[in-house]
């Protein structure tokens, strides 16, 4: 019913083998589902519950499989009318990944990926992260039993992601370097110490991630928008939203695909050079840097599926710099109610950006992919933001500063 297949050479392989890359030339590898084996009608799944399994047919886990889940997916998307009259835009919506349970997107692979670590038999599970990838592990490896070691950025990780790996039980290693290092590292860990890698070159993960594109078409009642707006750091989550609408329209739920358009952080920002160039692999950055620290990244893995995202789509990539990114998080929260993180918010200000220049149409229907929710990094708020007033515990003072500031 699937396998695994490399994008660079073809080779296939049974998805019993427990690979990340092809053994035979190192490109990556994607899930190919058959899908002419699979018969699902929309009516059979429109009274299920929203969240990955919604769409289990589309999901390639054996049907025995012990299924990992803590409810995740099923994320609002909002209709943003107060932003949308502000950029002069058709129609603009925010995909709210911040609602799932551990506050991020990832858990949308999680659930796929930690529950096909126990159908290989994994007994230990591991990841590098700039901090949400982590959060997210160790939430479902703690419900799977597994045993989770997560390897983080010392010093560049937000504080509530943090938090979250060491409240859910991760051994947590601080890596003197960078993400990409870190990444480098727990991949020949994982290979020499069988252990399972839960990083986004793992191609089951992708699967999960996938669902994000099938909510996203489901919630608009089947109507496919003009563009969807992602932060682009690993190139994961671009990649595997692509994918999970192409099998939709070959499946024929969709009539059309939307344009998938990538933002990075002008400090981190490998892919859109590689686009701009007409590179099909990314030169990496030697020291990224951008306050939007889950996107703080300069060698992503998975480079070649976004440039191909992108480019088969029709879609842009954009850089956007750390002011507009702090900008554009207060415009959202402040405008919308919706808090995000800083990665999340730089979509926001990429099609503040392209419309501005005019490469974006003002006539589309565009969604905005929110990854992570804004508690994730507090210190940030706190940071690029007024303090609060302090004012003695008396009324008449009180007044004062009340008055002052209505
Ligand atoms: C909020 O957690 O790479 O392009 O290790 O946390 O799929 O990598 C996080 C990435 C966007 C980029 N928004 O997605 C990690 C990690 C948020 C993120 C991205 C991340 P990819």
């Amino acid at each position: 019913m699937f396998h695994l297949q490399c994008i660079k050479c073809n080779a296939t392989y049974p998805p019993e083998e427990r690979i990340y890359t092809c053994p035979r030339c190192g490109g990556l590898l994607e899930v190919v589902l058959e899908l002419d084996k699979i018969h699902v009608t929309k009516e059979e799944m429109d009274p299920r519950w929203m969240g990955v399994w919604k769409y289990r047919e589309f999901m390639p886990v054996s049907e025995k499989a012990r299924i990992i889940t803590l409810t995740e997916g099923g994320t609002p998307l909002h209709r943003v009318d107060n932003l949308r009259e502000e950029f002069g835009v058709k129609e603009l919506y925010v995909k709210n990944e911040g609602a799932n349970p551990s506050g991020s997107f990832k858990d949308r692979g999680m659930t796929v990926g930690v529950t096909k670590a126990l159908e290989l038999g994994a007994r230990a599970v591991a990841c590098a992260s700039t901090g949400n990838t982590s959060a997210s592990l160790a939430s479902f490896a703690a419900v799977a039993r597994l045993s989770c070691i997560v390897l983080l950025p010392t010093g560049k990780t937000a504080m509530g992601k943090l938090a979250q790996a060491i409240l859910h039980g991760a051994r947590v290693i601080a890596i003197e370097g960078n993400f990409d290092e870190a990444l480098e590292l727990v991949r020949r860990v994982c290979d020499e110490m069988n252990i399972y890698l839960l990083n986004s070159i793992n191609p089951w993960r992708l699967e999960g991630q996938k669902s994000l594109g099938f909510e996203i078409v489901d919630q608009l009642e089947w109507e496919v928008p003009d563009r969807i707006i992602v932060p682009v750091g690993n190139c994961g989550n671009s990649s595997a939203i692509w994918k999970g609408l192409k099998e939709f329209y070959e499946y024929g739920f969709i009539d059309r695909l939307p344009r998938i358009t990538g933002i990075q952080a002008e400090g981190a920002a490998p892919v859109v050079h590689a686009y701009r160039e007409g590179l099909d692999e990314v030169v990496p950055v030697e020291n990224p840097e951008t306050v939007a620290t889950a996107i703080r990244i300069g060698a992503p893995v998975s480079a070649p599926k976004t440039l191909r995202a992108v480019r088969e789509s029709g879609g842009l990539m954009e850089a956007v710099s750390d002011e507009e990114i702090l900008h554009a998080q207060k415009m959202l929260a402040r405008r919308e109610g919706i808090g995000v993180e800083p990665a999340s918010a730089s979509t926001i200000a990429g099609l503040k950006k392209l419309l501005e220049s005019g490469e974006i149409d003002s006539d589309e229907r565009i969604v905005c992919v929110a990854t992570g929710h804004a508690l994730k990094d507090p210190e940030i708020i706190i940071k690029s933001s007024e303090a609060p007033i302090t004012c003695p515990a008396d009324m008449e003072r009180l007044k004062k500063v009340v008055a002052q500031v209505l």
